[in-house]
């Protein structure tokens, strides 16, 4: 698990220098996109929200370029290292006014971050080496933390990124974002590599998994480097063999049913 950070690698795309809040509203026009007003979900006109009066307030989060504004594909291209555009699976853009804040998190993909416009602040905390106080892995917010990254004696790495820098984190890697200044950003979600994750957060995920309505299309978001090698039952292995070796805090043991279930609807 961990990160790294190139500068420049993206300077020669075509969103540097030429996409602003403008640009985009003009793109977009009346495209539907999810806005953060507040701590207000909306979707709304992306005209509306970046040209308009909201634009000093909202947060732009996590909307897809790649199914839901395929125009401005044309002005990006894929990372340099990333894997292989078969396991591409979103792009997203960001915009969010200077103070903008994303709070600690992980998510469960590979991420190549891309900095188009202003700057954006990242603590970095791996959750396999430092305690980011997690909720319980039944709890909805099992990606969240509540670690106060800014305070001190905490083992985080914190990155300010500059347009055409690209941060590329492992999955399950834990991040606060902040914009330093109004900010543009492009992420590429990539499939994961589960034999990369740490057996603690393949538990977590294992779990979240029991609690979901259709396990078998969530494990697609992951991949082995072995092709003969079943993703299904390589996760099923891994919490048995971690569970046997724990009687830790957060493990439940692994004859607990739901283990016993997922098996079912996974390998079944
Ligand atoms: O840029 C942001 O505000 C948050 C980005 C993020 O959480 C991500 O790329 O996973």
């Amino acid at each position: 698990m961990g990160f790294e950070v190139v500068r420049g690698a993206a300077l020669s795309w075509g969103a540097i220098g030429l996409w602003s809040s403008a640009y985009l509203a003009e793109t977009l026009g009346s495209r539907e996109i999810p806005v953060r007003v507040g701590g207000d979900d909306r979707n709304l006109a992306a005209r509306e929200v970046l040209h308009g009066e909201l634009a000093p307030y909202s947060y732009v989060f996590q909307t897809s370029i790649l199914f839901g504004a395929p125009r401005l594909l044309g002005d990006l291209s894929l990372p340099l290292g990333a894997p292989s555009p078969a396991d591409l699976l979103e792009i997203n853009l960001w915009y969010g006014p200077s103070g903008n804040h994303a709070p600690l998190h992980f998510d469960t993909k590979d991420n190549y971050y891309v900095q188009v416009a202003g700057e954006k602040r990242f603590i970095l905390v791996d959750p396999a080496k430092t305690d980011m106080q997690l909720a319980d892995a039944s709890s909805p917010d099992w990606r969240k933390g509540r670690l106060d990254v800014g305070s001190g004696g905490v083992d985080a790495a914190e990155i300010v990124l500059h347009p055409g820098d690209v941060l590329h984190m492992d999955p399950f890697m834990g991040h606060d974002v902040t914009a330093v200044t109004d900010s543009i950003s492009v992420n590429f979600w990539y499939k994961a590599r589960l034999d990369r994750v740490a057996p603690e957060m393949v538990y977590r995920l294992a779990f979240w998994l029991s609690q979901s309505d259709d396990p078998k299309s969530e494990l697609n978001g992951f991949i082995l480097p072995n092709e003969r090698a079943n993703v299904a039952s390589f996760l099923i292995e891994t919490v048995q063999e971690y569970c046997s070796g724990q009687a830790g805090k957060h493990v439940r043991a692994a004859s607990d049913d739901w283990l016993a279930e997922l098996e079912c609807l996974l390998c079944g």
